[in-house]
This record gives C-alpha cells, structure tokens and sequence, in this order.
C-alpha cells in the first residue's frame, strides 16, 4: 500500500508542472517575441482572446544590461541585471495589468525565466532599472548578488564540453554570462522569491531558459518552492504552473531532455527539425502517419512543440534549416501540420521582421520599442509579422480547439506528399507538398453537408470566400489543392468557422 501511494505521489509530481493550465477549450500559445506589456494586454482583448488562443510567452520580463555599444540587440534582454521587473517592455504596474486583461479574456502569461547566469563583462554597466554592477567583482547589487553566488572557479564553456562534460556545461558559463550557483541556497531563495513573485501577480507558468545548463537537483528544489497559481486570477485551488524547459537535444551530447522530463515539461527541437526538413523535400510528409514517439520525439505530455523559435529563426542556439516566416508557404504547412495533428502542446512564433539576425526589435532613436500597429486586413505593420494573425495559422489554432481530444484516424497518402488524415469526425486537413496538383475523392470522416476551407479563405456569413467542400453522405468529398497554389493546405472542420 506504501509502495502504492508514494507511486502515485511520484507520479502526481512528475504531472504537476506539465499542465498549462489554459482556459477550457484552449490549446495553442504564441511567443510575442519582445512585444510592450500594454501591446500584449490589447492583444489579448482584441485578437488572442476572441480567437482561442491559449497563452502568450513573454520577452523576459525582469531588468536587463542595456547594450548601446551594439545598438541595442535582442540579446540583450538575456543579461540580467536584477528581479525588477523593469525592461523595454513595461514596468511593473504594466506588467501588473497586462497579466490581469489577458486572464480576464482566458489567455495565460507565461514567463521566460533567465536564471541560469546574470550578464557578460561590458563597458556599459547601466540596467534597463537603473541598476548598476561591477561585473569584475561579479557584484550586482540590485539582487543583491556578489561572488559567493556564482560558480567556481570561473571557467567558460567549450563546444567539446556538450559531447562529454556535463559538469562544465552546468558551471561554466554560457558565452560568458557569468553563472549562477543554483545549489547555494541564497540564490535559491532569490529565484525563487522572483518566479513566486510572477505566481502572485497571476502568470501561469515559465519558460526556464537555459536548462540545460542547470543542475536538475537544483532545479527541482526551486520548482518545488514555487507557490501554487493564483486563485484570483481563474485558477483552480492546488495548481502547479506549467513550467517548459529549454534544453536543446538533437542527439548525440552527454547531457539529454530525459534527465529533465522528471521535474516538468521540455522544449522539443527535435520537432521542428523534423518538421522543417519534410515540409521543405528533405523527407517525404507520407513518413508523418508515424509522427510522434515513434520519430525520436519526448512523449507527448512532456514537449512543448514550435517549429521556429527567437534563437534558431536568426540561426542563434543549434540547429539549422529551421522553417520560419521567411519561407512562408513551407512554413504555413509545417506550422498547419503541427496544430492539426494531435501531438505535444503547441507554441507559434511571432516575430519582428530582421535581415541582421543580432536587431533587436523596431525602436526609435531613444530605443523605444515601436508597437505594432495592426492593418485593416488583420496584418500587422511596423516592422512586426505577427505570424499569429496569418489567418491559414489563427484558423488552425480554431481547428485544434475544436478537434480536441479526437485521434488520427483515416490516413491517406499518395506515396510520396500528399497526405490527409481525419480528427475523429470534428476534423479533416489535406498537404499537397508535390510539383503536382492534388485532385481526390477523400474519406473526410465529417457528416455530409458543405463547409469552407478555413486555409483558402474563410466563412463570412453564409458565405465561403475561398474553397467550398461538399462532403457526401458516404464523408467522402472532392478535395484539390494545385501545386501552385498560394497554399499547400485544405482544412475543414465541423465548428462554427468552417460549416456552412
Ligand atoms: C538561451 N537559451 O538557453 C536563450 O534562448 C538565448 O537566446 C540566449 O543567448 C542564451 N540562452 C543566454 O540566455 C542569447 C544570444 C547570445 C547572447 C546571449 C546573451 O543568442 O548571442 O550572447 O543571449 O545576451 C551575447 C553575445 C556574445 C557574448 C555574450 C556575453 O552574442 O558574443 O559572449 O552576449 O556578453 C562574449
Ligand atoms: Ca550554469
């Protein structure tokens, strides 16, 4: 019986922080890349909540090392300075109300925790808070932290080190960003009293940056400290915040994601990989009936699943030939596979347009960040791609919603890129990835009648502005997508958005 309960309690913990806790009926969140906390928070009212969209993960919301001397990059928000929750994005109060209009429409705020170091050694020394630091006595005194808080003796990581030294990957430093000793139970403390912090003001969970360069020991004792999520913010009593790993495993190093699918969930880059590759002729997409466990990927309770994200769009972090908006119509397939499949907890990217892959985001001569503004045909303008307002990707996410729980089911292919397969009898989704036009009489699993294509246009009224699929009483149906067409999609579904 013993044995029994402390099972079960194993197991309930090993759950806890893998749920993210999204409001019922939701599925999909989207990183706002260095996006304005008052931005985010209309986002919510107008666009995210409205649309179904599950959560949003924020640009890292404590104070950063401002860095001029290289014209302010994106990167720079990945040198902390202090727990302020001061940052190009907003202060506190800002950050305070956007958490508070996002919860109140049903869209989650999850948090990019950089806790693994502080900053590198600059000439600047000046914080997004104001905060100063005297990097040469390792000194920042807006924690504070001295010293006694960083790893010993200083040492920096080298690229042999991710083959076969585990323990110079967790207490070296990170291209120089001085490491934090997360066993000393000071630095424990100021973690945990910031991430505790965020609970309190109603975020759902965290993006734990760098974990792979973190003890799991450590680790778990911090997530184990970490208060339960705000009642006051619609969450139910006893929940754990969904928290998501960065750890980069594509093979072959000495540390894996499995010694951290214990403790919570994990970034899953092996997905995007794959999926780049096959949307883009690397691998034929009839090998996707198998997608899943069975390609090398985590289990599906444990991944975060993303094709691109902020590091390897511009080729930062590893791996490469990552499919992002720069390729949009491969893009769109991978990304519409990935929502229409069952598989892992989604995260779409939304980007700021680059050709320099160290910009940082649209900002004025001040380094303002420049907001968004938003187009009469839901686009955005600014420098900002919003991917999350492409309708084929905001309509996908409408279509994961509603296929909920239903499984695969009726695969087709043709033998080499066209696929389509059934969501039990909510769903029904067709790829045509061939130089040739895909034209099939197709099992779609739905009940007859007509329905819009959610990919080629949308329902308007009674209308369909883009392809209408009549679905015979056998749930057979014409279906085509020509090889040249703007998209490689055709998507239907038994909700409001797609039947006519
Ligand atoms: C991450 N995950 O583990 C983030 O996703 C990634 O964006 C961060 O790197 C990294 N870890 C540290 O949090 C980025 C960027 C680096 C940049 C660091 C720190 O990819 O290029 O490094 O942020 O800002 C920069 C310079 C580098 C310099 C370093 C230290 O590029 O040349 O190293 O700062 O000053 C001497
Ligand atoms: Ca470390």
């Amino acid at each position: 019986m013993m044995r029994f309960i402390l099972l079960l309690s194993a197991a309930s913990v090993a759950l806890a922080f893998k749920n993210p806790h999204y409001a019922s009926g939701r599925t999909t969140m989207v990183h706002l890349f260095e996006w304005k906390w008052d931005d985010i928070a209309a986002e919510c009212e107008r666009w995210l909540g409205p649309r179904g969209f599950g959560g949003v993960q924020v640009s890292p919301p404590n104070e950063n090392l401002v860095i001029w001397e290289r014209n302010r990059p994106w990167w720079e928000r990945y040198q902390p300075m202090s727990y302020r929750l001061v940052t190009r994005s907003g202060n506190e109060a800002q950050f305070a109300n956007m958490v508070r209009r996002c919860n109140n429409v049903g869209v989650r705020i999850y948090v990019d925790a950089i806790i693994n170091h502080m900053t590198g050694t600059w000439r600047e020394n000046v914080g997004t808070g104001g905060s100063t630091a005297n990097f040469g006595q390792w000194s920042y005194p807006g924690v504070p932290y001295g010293r006694n808080d960083f790893n010993w003796p200083q040492c920096v990581i080298q690229p042999s080190d991710y083959r076969n030294n585990p323990t110079r990957v967790r207490n070296c430093e990170l291209s120089g960003l001085k490491d934090l000793n997360q066993a000393s139970e000071y630095v424990r403390q100021m973690i945990v009293n910031y991430m505790n912090r965020l609970i309190d003001m109603g975020v759902a969970g965290f993006r734990i940056d760098a974990a792979k360069h973190m003890w799991p020991r450590d680790l778990r004792v911090i997530y184990d400290r970490l208060r339960n999520l705000n009642t006051g913010h619609g969450f139910p009593s006893g929940a754990r915040p969904y928290i998501f790993q960065e750890v980069i495993d594509l093979g072959g190093e000495a540390i894996s994601r499995d010694e951290y699918t214990p403790l919570a969930a994990v970034t899953e880059f092996r997905f995007g990989m794959e999926l780049s590759r096959a949307f883009t002729g690397g691998n034929q997409l009839r090998w996707l009936v198998n997608w899943g466990p069975q390609w090398g990927l985590l289990a599906s309770a444990d991944a975060l699943t993303f094709i691109d994200n902020h590091d390897n769009q511009r080729g930062h972090g590893a791996g490469g030939n990552i499919l992002s908006y720069k390729r949009a119509k491969q893009y769109k397939g991978a990304i519409a596979f990935m929502l229409a499949h069952p598989y892992g907890k989604p995260q779409l990217m939304s980007s700021f347009d680059f050709h320099d892959t160290e910009a940082g985001p649209p900002m004025d001569r001040s380094g303002n960040i420049i907001s968004p503004s938003i187009n009469s045909d839901n686009s955005c303008g600014n420098g900002w791609i919003c991917e999350h307002r492409w309708r084929q990707i905001a309509s996908m996410v409408v279509f994961r919603n509603h296929a909920a729980n239903a499984a695969v089911s009726n695969w087709w292919d043709n033998g080499s890129n066209q696929i389509a397969f059934c969501r039990g009898n909510r769903g029904f989704v067709a790829f045509n990835n061939n130089n040739w036009d895909l034209n099939q009489t197709l099992q779609t699993c739905l009940p007859a009648g007509s329905y819009c294509d959610i990919i080629s246009g949308e329902k308007s009224g009674n209308r369909c502005t883009g392809k209408t699929v009549t679905v015979g009483g056998d749930g057979r149906a014409h279906i085509s997508i020509g090889a040249n067409e703007f998209d490689m999609i055709l998507a239907i579904h038994t909700g409001a958005a797609s039947r006519l």
